[in-house]
């Protein structure tokens, strides 16, 4: 296992400040950086939602894009790379990790671009994320700028096996690419889940966690819920927010389910309710990783998903949970209640959960991240 090479090593943190996973491992990856020794510096348009403390390693600096009436689209990549060339050179930055290719890495490249012809050097790090490549990232109106800044990062990471097959398949990439998959901080600390008004002795507990957008068929989950809560006793807790809401809310309430059916919102008690929860339910479309099935899985929550994208190497058929074609509601509701029925299957498939996030351990995976540090600054 490589170790710290450079003192004090300064890196620059791109990444989307909301509840979206890229921005959630980003934030995670810098706070454990911090904590390490490295000097962190977050730049984004507000503060990250799982950022809550700054100090001496670890620095937020807004990215404001003031409105002009002339400006139709506000260009938040000009105002992305003119702050890192800012903060580059004010806090002598060796490398940028952008999460995210769209602007990021753009606005990144443009930035080292600008300070090369002042003679500075920076290393640009981009980890794919998703969606970034596989729904938006490859559309015509962006692909030429994500394909030129993908080339001209000095790494690449994706996030899982998958996506790098689908950027390779989707661009023209000249660059290696590595996978480094999502990690989760496994807890050994156990949450006193009967102090939440959710939890129910005589209910199963199915959680879904998303933003909502169509992506993620959050009707597929609520029509499995359907399906399971006519068999057993059991509430569906619905969190995060998004398009498909209203959408989801309507379909509760003709089918007569609202009241087993609950909407928390954006919250960051994300661990809170798996604590309580007997399955994850992730039915999405495309899911280059699945980081909220990762999460559930260290709380040991079984998790039946689709068996799309990355979510296969995460989520192991008939032992940590069951993968399903996408729409198939039959056979994915068959198989939540084959874990949720009997006592014994679901306490196996928790276990089996648990052991199977244990591969995703933090300690484990930022080491990867360092080792990549490290070789740029070679
Ligand atoms: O594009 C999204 O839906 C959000 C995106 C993000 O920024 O969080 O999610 C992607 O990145 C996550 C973190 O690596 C992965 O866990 C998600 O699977 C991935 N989403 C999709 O591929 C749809």
């Amino acid at each position: 296992m490589m170790q710290l090479l450079k003192n004090n090593m300064k890196i620059a943190i791109v990444c989307y400040p909301t509840f979206g996973g890229s921005g959630i491992v980003a934030t995670e990856l810098g706070i454990w950086l911090s904590k390490k020794g490295y000097e962190i510096h977050f730049i984004t348009y507000k503060q990250p939602v799982r950022l809550e403390v700054l100090n001496d390693n670890l620095h937020f600096h807004e990215v404001q894009v003031p409105s002009y009436p002339l400006f139709y689209y506000q260009p938040y990549e000009i105002a992305l790379s003119s702050k890192l060339v800012d903060i580059i050179k004010t806090y002598k930055i060796d490398i940028i990790h952008v999460h995210y290719a769209i602007p990021h890495a753009y606005a990144a490249y443009m930035a080292k671009e600008m300070l090369r012809k002042q003679n500075i050097k920076v290393s640009l790090l981009t980890t794919l994320h998703g969606t970034d490549i596989t729904l938006v990232g490859s559309h015509p109106l962006y692909k030429p700028a994500v394909e030129y800044s993908i080339n001209n990062s000095d790494y690449v990471t994706s996030v899982s096996e998958s996506l790098k097959q689908d950027t390779q398949n989707l661009f023209n990439i000249t660059k290696p690419i590595e996978v480094v998959p999502n990690f989760i901080e496994i807890n050994t600390e156990s949450k006193n889940k009967k102090n939440n008004p959710f939890f129910s002795e005589n209910e199963k507990i199915i959680t879904h966690v998303s933003n909502f957008r169509p992506v993620k068929r959050v009707l597929d989950v609520i029509k499995v819920f359907e399906r399971i809560q006519k068999e057993i006793p059991a509430k569906l807790i619905m969190v995060g927010d998004g398009p498909e809401k209203q959408k989801a809310l309507k379909y509760c309430k003709e089918k007569q389910i609202d009241k087993k059916v609950f909407f928390l919102g954006e919250n960051n008690q994300i661990k809170e309710v798996l604590s309580f929860s007997d399955l994850f339910l992730l039915l999405s479309e495309k899911e280059s990783f699945g980081l909220v099935a990762l999460e559930a899985m260290s709380m040991g929550v079984p998790v039946v998903s689709t068996n799309v994208g990355g979510l296969p190497e995460l989520n192991i058929d008939n032992y940590s949970g069951f993968l399903c074609n996408v729409g198939d509601i039959e056979y994915t509701s068959a198989k939540s209640l084959e874990i949720l029925r009997n006592k014994n299957t679901l306490n196996l498939f928790k276990k089996q959960a648990k052991l199977t996030a244990e591969k995703f351990d933090s300690k484990i995976i930022i080491n990867k991240y360092i080792e990549i540090y490290n070789k740029l600054l070679m």
